[in-house]
């Protein structure tokens, strides 16, 4: 329990200096795990930047099921949400993310103000937002200067001629309603403790075994047998050699050993949500 209770203030903190950053910005970046685009979202923001245009990213898109991937962008247009993919292992994915923000550079260029596009990326803990950052900023034309008024002892990268990108990511807390402790807990977005690893591992079995998606954790854990995810758990122990005394198998360990599994992506591309409908 003591681990959890810096989160709150410490997402509190995050939150009023996201605030600030929203301010700054013509465009807000919303980065979601492509892998579960529902959980890894946090409402919020919506009501936090309302006149502001904002860009959904599903980002780890190599992660997901490209078939489900294209059903997502699809549910987001049609409720009105500008959606695209990215990925860092996928870097092709990001040509419409950079097709996107020249779009949005022309328009404001056709306004009042001519100056660059500012964008910040937003998104709650673990979906990559300093990875994508970085990756941006090794691909920068420069970092810019302060820009004094505007900036604030904020940092910024010039992404392409008049497309400037905050150098700091705006963090926002997860959503902690049940039926997204599971979803959010296997894609790494909770702190240490917040879920029971072996009741996430049992969830993220059964999900794999009513998707019929069993093939990889055949491969992946040799002897395998689809079975009931606890007595699957099981197995997975005893293939992995995860003892306590007596012959008992470390559930714990085995559980551990599944989720780190997944988050490395050794179970191939799978998405935990799909879209309503
Ligand atoms: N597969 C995959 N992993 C990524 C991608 N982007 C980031 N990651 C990984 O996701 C984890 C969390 O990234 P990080 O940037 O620290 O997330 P942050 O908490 O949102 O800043 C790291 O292990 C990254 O290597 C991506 O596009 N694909
Ligand atoms: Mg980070």
């Amino acid at each position: 329990m003591r681990r959890a209770q810096w989160f709150p203030g410490a997402m509190a903190r995050a939150m009023r200096r996201l605030k600030e950053d929203l301010a700054l910005v013509d465009l807000v970046v919303e980065l979601i795990d492509a892998r579960a685009p529902a959980s890894s979202r946090n409402p919020r923001l919506l009501s936090l930047c309302r006149q502001k245009e904002r860009l959904i990213l599903l980002h780890k898109a190599d992660r997901s099921e490209e078939e489900i991937n294209t059903r997502w962008l699809l549910h987001f247009r049609e409720s009105g949400e500008e959606a695209l993919l990215s990925s860092v292992q996928l870097p092709r994915t990001l040509k419409p993310f950079f097709d996107y923000l020249e779009l949005r550079r022309r328009r404001l260029l056709r306004g009042r103000l001519k100056r660059a596009l500012r964008l910040v990326i937003v998104g709650i803990p673990n979906v990559g937002k300093s990875t994508l950052i970085n990756y941006l900023a090794g691909r920068a034309a420069a970092r810019t200067g302060d820009q004094p008024g505007i900036t604030r002892g904020r940092q910024w990268f010039r992404l392409t001629p008049g497309v400037e990108l905050l150098d700091t990511p705006g963090i926002l807390p997860p959503v902690l309603s049940p039926e997204r402790i599971f979803p959010l807990a296997a894609i790494g977005a909770l702190p240490p403790g917040r879920a029971d690893p072996q009741e996430v591992a049992a969830w993220l079995l059964r999900l794999c075994l009513e998707r019929g998606k069993t093939e990889r954790l055949e491969e992946r854990y040799e002897g395998l047998q689809p079975a009931a995810p606890e007595a699957m758990l099981q197995q997975i122990g005893a293939i992995r050699g995860c003892f306590l005394t007596q012959g008992k198998v470390d559930l714990d360990r085995a559980a551990m050993i599944l989720l780190r599994d997944y988050g490395a992506g050794k179970l191939g591309r799978f998405s935990l949500e799909e879209p309503p409908g």
